[in-house]
């Protein structure tokens, strides 16, 4: 029989002790694994996505290798952003070749089905949820409204995003209209990726970070309880990563959502102290620390541990996504010292 056992991480997302720490990655199928550069020489980054047996398999690849407690289906915020109608293309950060420039553009956006408009993500999902074991249960995800606006008003990728912010600014109630479309349009998705079998949902905030409080609660957190609230009947834990976010958990305290996301500027007993205990945290390891010797590592995973204190709510990861140029054999001792610190 296999083991009876909850998985360990959706305890932790319950904030039910774990029989283990679970830690999973953030972008754990990707370039840093030999496997995935291999498929990604054969086919390109949309094509990987779009087949449903290779997003399937890019999926797996670090399950097979890794003794992870959680799969992340392989697509990309931006995959449901095409389906509204705009021309979406990687390289390697989107790229949108037709984006809204002002209020008016609204009007020519589309709101579609996801089982029309991302079925190959869906067949994904049925299909990995019958393939991966019982203890890694499959995290289905989406992007969050605002950082979704961010790229479709700027047109693709910046490091401040000045378009966007100041259309918030100079269009309020037409940031706000799209804003709502958007969450609209994450919400139908992650229910449908529910409905297909994802065991829990993440809302990717990449770019709330770069507002203030104010303007985040005013403007932004609404569209984000709209997609928390919509999904309440599903049941599955809601993890929310506001990345770049510290300044913002004040606002966050008492939200219903079940595990926040915390990069790794934050220690996690402050992240703690400000959120309170009704809540699974989820983080924080520097990135960067896999660069460090291995006794490096080790200490660093260890304070992350420490910091994360004796509350059952901790699911271990990275404070932002995997760097391509990490060596896997790294990932392995890291998931080794998460599951057994004392060693
Ligand atoms: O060339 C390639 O191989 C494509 C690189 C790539 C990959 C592997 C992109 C383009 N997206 C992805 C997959 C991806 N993106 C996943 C897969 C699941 C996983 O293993 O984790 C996920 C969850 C994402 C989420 C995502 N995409 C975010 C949120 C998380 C974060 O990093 O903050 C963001 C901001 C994106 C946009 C995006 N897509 C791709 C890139 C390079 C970027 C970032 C661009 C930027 O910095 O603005």
């Amino acid at each position: 029989m296999s083991d009876p056992s909850p998985p360990p991480f959706l305890e932790a997302c319950a904030r039910r002790a774990p029989s283990r720490r679970p830690i999973w990655i953030m972008r754990q199928a990707g370039r840093y694994l030999p496997e995935y550069r291999a498929l990604r020489e054969q086919h390109g980054f949309m094509t990987l996505m779009k087949t449903p047996d290779l997003a399937v398999e890019v999926t797996l690849q670090p399950i097979r290798r890794f003794d992870l407690d959680a799969a992340i289906l392989f697509a990309d915020i931006m995959t449901p952003v095409e389906g509204m109608g705009f021309d979406l293309e990687f390289a390697p950060g989107p790229v949108i070749a037709n984006p809204v420039r002002t209020p008016a553009d609204l009007d020519r956006l589309r709101t579609a089905e996801p089982e029309e408009t991302v079925p190959f993500v869906l067949e994904a999902v049925r299909t990995l949820r019958a393939e991966l074991p019982a203890h890694v249960p499959l995290i289905g995800f989406a992007g969050a409204p605002f950082t979704l606006f961010c790229y479709v008003v700027q047109g693709g990728s910046s490091k401040s995003f000045m378009a966007p912010r100041g259309f918030l600014r100079r269009h309020p109630d037409a940031a706000v209209a799209l804003l709502e479309r958007l969450a609209d349009v994450q919400l139908a998705y992650l229910r449908a990726q529910h409905a297909a079998g994802a065991q829990a949902l993440m809302l990717f905030d990449s770019w709330s970070g770069l507002l203030g409080p104010e303007t985040f609660s005013e403007l932004v957190l609404p569209s984000v309880r709209r997609i928390r609230q919509g999904l309440a009947d599903t049941g599955v834990p809601f993890i929310y990563f506001p990345f770049g976010g510290s300044t913002l958990l004040e606002t966050l305290r008492g939200e219903p959502f079940d595990v926040v996301g915390i990069d790794w500027r934050l220690p996690l007993s402050r992240a703690r102290a400000i959120l309170g205990d009704d809540v699974a945290l989820q983080g924080n390891l520097d990135p960067a620390a896999l660069f460090a010797d291995r006794a490096g590592l080790t200490r660093a995973a260890r304070r992350v541990i420490d910091e994360a204190g004796t509350h059952p709510g901790h699911i271990f990861n990275l404070g932002h996504g995997i760097e391509p140029d990490v060596d896997p054999d790294q990932v392995a001792h890291l998931i080794d010292v998460v599951h057994d610190p004392s060693d």
